[in-house]
């Protein structure tokens, strides 16, 4: 069997190399419009790197959702990791009480527990084997656009639980997370130019706004199907969240598990200290998109607004008036909104 997920110590960065791709996908690229600086090629609408898109491909041809699943949608930079984590507590919570001292969160990353489908994916013969072998529910998750999501994604009834995040946050842990993974561009005067491709639509699954867009509008199509997320509202209403999220996948909390305050206890479980300084993600990396990505890289701040201290006024007025002629007219926004 081809392991596609290791946590075994590796030279950073490996980065995938074009000659790694399938026909297909190379094919493709060459009629795709691209984005010289960070190779990245627009298909459907949204841009990738070549290895996502690979992936993507790939899902959409061969993956089968089944009404069971459950596919984690989120825009990079979201708070991925830890919704993996809340929902792989949250379903596993009878078989993997929070007090076991083993539990799988305390000694694996979360991105290892819930695997990126466009990852798994990526590799064709891995995926095509040890799918079916997931225990059901499947939890998986991906970072694809709506109009990109397998087909049976979206017409099966799946669960998807999407998870997005104010995009002056998301810029800058994006681009402090490009920092571990290139180092050479630490320092360097980039950001600026990767701002403004980001205020454009042009990074990884962007544009940030119309993928947002995409989800917000189906999720008010069908609210049994998908549930919509703000990074914010978890941060502010945990409890809140969690206790919806339980009935969105139709796994309530019962009165006796509340009383014995087992949804705090997954909360405390999956807070960024209590992940951050586990040894499984302070050490190691993980085999993913084409690159080792070092376990730590995933917990930086944890924080709403970190962005404002990293941008300038310009950028942050910038941002937000694109977020503003973006949503306003759907009622969408970061800062007020209500927990229903
Ligand atoms: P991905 O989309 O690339 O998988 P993702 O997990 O969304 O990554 O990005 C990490 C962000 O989530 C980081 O944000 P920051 O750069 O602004 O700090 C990280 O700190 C934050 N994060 C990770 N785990 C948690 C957690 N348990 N609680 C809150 N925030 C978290």
């Amino acid at each position: 069997m081809e392991e596609v997920i290791s946590d075994e110590p590796s030279n950073l960065p490996k980065l995938l190399k074009d000659e790694d791709l399938r026909q297909e996908c190379k094919d493709l690229m060459s009629t795709l419009p691209m984005e010289p600086t960070y190779k990245l090629y627009q298909y459907q609408g949204f841009w990738y790197g070549s290895w996502a898109l690979q992936g993507i491909l790939s899902c959409q041809k061969h993956f089968e959702a089944n009404d069971k699943d459950i596919i984690l949608v989120t825009t990079p930079k979201s708070g991925t990791t830890w919704i993996k984590a809340l929902t792989f507590a949250l379903l596993n919570r009878n078989k993997h009480p929070h007090t076991q001292k083993n539990h799988p969160l305390l000694v694996t990353n979360p991105h290892i527990l819930v695997p990126f489908l466009e990852s798994l994916f990526y590799d064709e013969k891995y995926i095509v084997s040890n799918l079916s072998q997931f225990p059901s529910p499947r939890l998986l998750s991906i970072h694809a656009p709506y109009v990109s999501l397998p087909k049976s994604a979206k017409e099966s009834n799946c669960k998807i639980v999407y998870l997005c995040r104010d995009p002056k946050d998301i810029s800058v842990s994006m681009w402090k997370f490009m920092e571990t993974l290139m180092p050479e561009i630490r320092g360097s005067n980039l950001f600026d130019e990767f701002f403004e491709l980001f205020c454009r639509g042009v990074n990884l699954y962007g544009p940030f706004w119309e993928h947002v867009l995409e989800y917000w509008k189906e999720s008010l199509k069908r609210p049994e199907k998908i549930m919509f997320l703000r990074y914010e509202q978890m941060k502010l209403h945990p409890t809140l969240v969690l206790k919806k999220l339980a009935e969105f996948l139709g796994c309530p909390f019962s009165k006796q598990e509340l009383d014995n305050g087992m949804l705090d206890d997954i909360l405390k479980l999956c807070s960024f200290d209590n992940l951050r300084n586990l040894e499984a993600n302070k050490k190691g990396t993980i085999s993913m998109f084409g690159f080792d990505i070092e376990n730590k890289s995933f917990f930086r701040r944890g924080e709403i607004g970190d962005g404002k201290n990293f941008l300038t006024m310009e950028m942050v007025e910038k941002i937000n008036t694109i977020t503003q002629k973006k949503f306003s007219q759907y009622g969408l926004n970061f800062e007020n909104f209500t927990m229903v």
